[in-house]
């Protein structure tokens, strides 16, 4: 056999090997009716890296479900995972500390409509903070967003 040969033979079971997964199916999936609730938002995407896609759910009360491949797709039913099992699909976190001042209201919700959660943070004296997810979770220190960029979070 030709060494051109044998690299097209490895070639084909790398891509086979490769396909398998997919193939069978493999990957997690929910159970009917998970993730259905009002504001909830459901994904399909690899959080753990392993290849092998996962389930996330968030809703607009920060709730965060995952069922993971790592975890042998175990249905999650507590809402409480941290945003750092699935950045992908739970969006940004406000660093420690972030609006803990006196009068800020802290809200998580989608700003910028790309379906993955963002941080405003407005107090009494017209303070408007705001974490995008489009903004790659950039945290934002000078209080000084318009309204614009989040009318939900910041209200009317
Ligand atoms: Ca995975
Ligand atoms: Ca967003």
């Amino acid at each position: 056999m030709s060494s051109r040969m044998m690299l097209f033979v490895c070639v084909l079971l790398t891509s086979m090997l490769g396909q398998l997964p997919h193939a069978q199916g493999a990957g997690c999936s929910s159970p009917a009716g998970w993730c259905s609730h009002a504001g909830a938002v459901k994904r399909n995407l690899d959080c753990d890296g392993d290849g092998v896609s996962d389930v996330t759910c968030s809703d607009s009360n920060g709730g965060r479900w995952a069922i993971l491949s790592k975890n042998k797709c175990a249905v999650d039913g507590t809402g409480k995972k941290p945003t750092s099992i699935c950045p992908a699909a739970f969006g940004c976190s406000p660093p420690v500390g972030w609006c803990s001042h006196a009068g800020s209201v802290q809200r998580n919700l989608d700003c910028d409509g790309d379906g993955v959660l963002d941080v405003t943070c407005s107090d009494s004296n017209g303070g408007r903070w705001v974490i995008l997810s489009k903004n790659k979770c950039a945290v934002d220190g000078n209080g000084k967003k318009p309204t614009s960029i989040c009318p939900k979070g910041f209200g009317k």
